[in-house]
């Protein structure tokens, strides 16, 4: 959804380079939207495969590159995909969470992954829920920036940019509601 709204809204040239070959299909899907999108895609399989899939996408302004879901409370799956993440300076991790999940759940994976130096957290599913507090607790927690929010299925529309003073008006009219 990212890389659709980076392509088509703002015209970058894109290149998407996946490391989720863990997912049945997962390559077949990201595939069809590369086709879609006209955008080149790289498959890499292990660390040492990505600089082959930088050589190949030299030319374009911003790579996105998409991991596999795992279950990120576990230490070792933490480490073997911060082993994938370019330490290239321009690099730049985001951690993807859905705001369907569990407060405590969000937490422990955010502090995973703080560890390993990732600042900054895109949330999805803001249309299947109507509490937020959550953003507001993982920000003061961790630190986070926030550069995108997802609220639907919609492919590129339902992403735009996170907006805190829309979060406030919703954590305020909660609270009068309670009142
Ligand atoms: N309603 C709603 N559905 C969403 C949103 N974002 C993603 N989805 C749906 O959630 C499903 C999973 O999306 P993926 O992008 O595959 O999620 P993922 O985190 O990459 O999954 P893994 O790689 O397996 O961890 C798809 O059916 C998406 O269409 C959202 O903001 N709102
Ligand atoms: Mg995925």
């Amino acid at each position: 959804m990212l890389g659709a709204e980076l392509a088509l809204s703002r015209r970058r040239a894109v290149g998407f380079i996946t490391a989720d070959t863990y997912r049945i299909a997962a390559v077949d899907q990201l595939r069809t939207y590369a086709d879609i999108l006209n955008v080149p895609l790289e498959v890499v399989f292990s660390p040492s495969e990505l600089a082959r899939a930088y050589k190949k996408l030299e030319d374009r302004d911003l790579l996105l590159m998409d991991t596999a879901g795992r279950n990120y409370r576990n230490e070792l799956y933490v480490s073997e995909v911060n082993s994938l993440l370019s330490p290239g300076q321009e690099a730049e991790k985001i951690l993807v969470l859905s705001l369907t999940h569990k407060y405590q759940d969000m937490r422990q994976v955010s502090a995973q992954f703080v560890k390993y130096g990732v600042s900054r957290l895109l949330l999805t599913k803001m249309d299947e829920t109507d509490s937020y507090g959550a953003i507001l607790n993982l920000v003061r927690e961790f630190g986070f920036s926030i550069p995108y929010v997802t609220f639907g299925q919609t492919v590129p529309d339902d992403i735009r940019s996170f907006d805190p003073a829309w979060l406030a008006d919703k954590l305020l009219e909660g609270a009068q509601a309670h009142a």
